[in-house]
């Protein structure tokens, strides 16, 4: 019988079990944007996870909205991941980087002297970013012109050929959480009138144009993509019709046939049924143009929300984040139906060590 505790193939990727670990944004690395010493054992202890998706990378400088997240475009960057992916290989663990770019949802002062976040349009994003003085509210975008898309595309391209020299197992795309190309996806925000705007085909054109450079630059085997179809995060409000703009973007998706799509049931990190939305009917739309693709879940999991989905079929793999912070060993945790620890969220974002790689496994 298929358990969460099984393994299972995703594209090229070979899992010990279907637990995954996800991505989860933490503001650890050195200057440089690079990930060290720290990374390395943060990720080794959790190597145990049938898969880790790394926290958010930004793909250029011009990718990143928060302090201290660690980068995939600089030979030294490159050069701290392949320590953490050298890391969890050892351990028997498997990895992907989640590329991320995250348009206006930035401030002046992370971004090169002179530029402002860019987005699908112009105006703000109503949230707050963490800069070096503490929690200050975004920086007015500009829209993106049309001939600097391209552009964009080739830095994910880019960023996905900097994922296999730093020895991931593949890439997740960051489709989610009001960042760039969900700021692109959602008629909420875009307001373009050029060939990605308008039209729920043109909206997701940036999306499926940077996962498709990915799929040509690493394999479809090695590349996978989260999306967030109602969430609320970073002040990007609802689509107005996101059961058509999903049900359009994984049909396109599938035909790229990647390792699977991550999907976030709800408000991220919040209430699972907030905003009305048929995960089921998204998930058989997927499956059935790409029935090899691996359908991930994530939200609000429990051990036994997250045995029943897989039982059931209702999913392949299990994305969970916040238990994965406090229990490296989850996987342990959840066989053997032990206790977990209780998150510190005073340690979530920034600092060293403490609330990062000392959290205790079991006895
Ligand atoms: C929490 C804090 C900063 C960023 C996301 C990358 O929500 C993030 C993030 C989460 O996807």
């Amino acid at each position: 019988m298929t358990t969460l505790f099984s393994p299972f193939q995703a594209g090229d990727i070979t899992l010990a079990n279907r637990i995954v670990m996800a991505p989860l944004t933490r503001n650890r690395a050195l200057p440089g944007r690079v990930p060290g010493e720290l990374q390395v054992e943060y990720y080794r202890q959790r190597a145990s996870a049938g898969l880790i998706v790394t926290e958010a990378s930004q793909i250029s400088p011009e990718g990143q909205g928060y302090l201290d997240t660690p980068g995939i475009y600089s030979a030294e960057q490159v050069a701290g991941w392949r320590r953490v992916t050298d890391a969890v290989h050892a351990a028997g663990g498997r990895i992907v980087i989640q590329l991320w770019h995250v348009g206006r949802v930035s401030h002046v002062s992370l971004l090169p002297e002179g530029t402002v976040p860019v987005s699908s349009s112009a105006r703000p994003a109503d949230t707050k970013t963490y800069t070096a003085k503490g929690f200050e509210p975004v920086s007015a975008p500009r829209a993106l012109r049309t001939d600097e898309l391209p552009r964009v595309v080739a830095d994910y391209r880019a960023a996905a050929r900097n994922a296999m020299a730093a020895g991931f197992d593949g890439v997740e795309l960051h489709g989610a959480n009001g960042y760039l190309l969900e700021q692109f996806l959602r008629d909420s925000l875009n307001d373009r009138t050029d060939a990605y705007g308008g039209a729920i085909e043109n909206r997701a054109r940036l999306l499926l144009e940077a996962m498709a450079a990915v799929v040509a630059e690493i394999g479809a085997g090695r590349s996978g993509i989260r999306l967030s179809p109602v969430t609320p995060a970073n002040g990007l409000g609802q689509d107005s019709d996101a059961a058509a703009l999903y049900g359009h973007v994984v049909e396109q998706l599938a035909a790229l046939k990647p390792a699977y799509v991550h999907v976030i049931e709800g408000a991220t990190g919040g209430p699972r049924d907030a905003v009305p939305f048929d995960f089921e009917a998204l998930r058989r739309r997927f499956k059935a143009a790409h029935p090899a693709g691996a359908w991930m879940v994530n939200n609000g999991y429990d051990r036994a929300m997250a045995i029943a989905a897989v039982e059931q079929g209702r999913a392949d793999l299990v994305a969970f984040g916040k238990p994965f912070i406090s229990n490296p060993d989850l996987v342990r945790r959840l066989r053997e139906n032990a206790p977990l620890n209780e998150l510190k969220r005073e340690t979530l974002y920034g600092g060293g060590a403490a609330g990062y790689t000392d959290y205790p496994t079991l006895a």
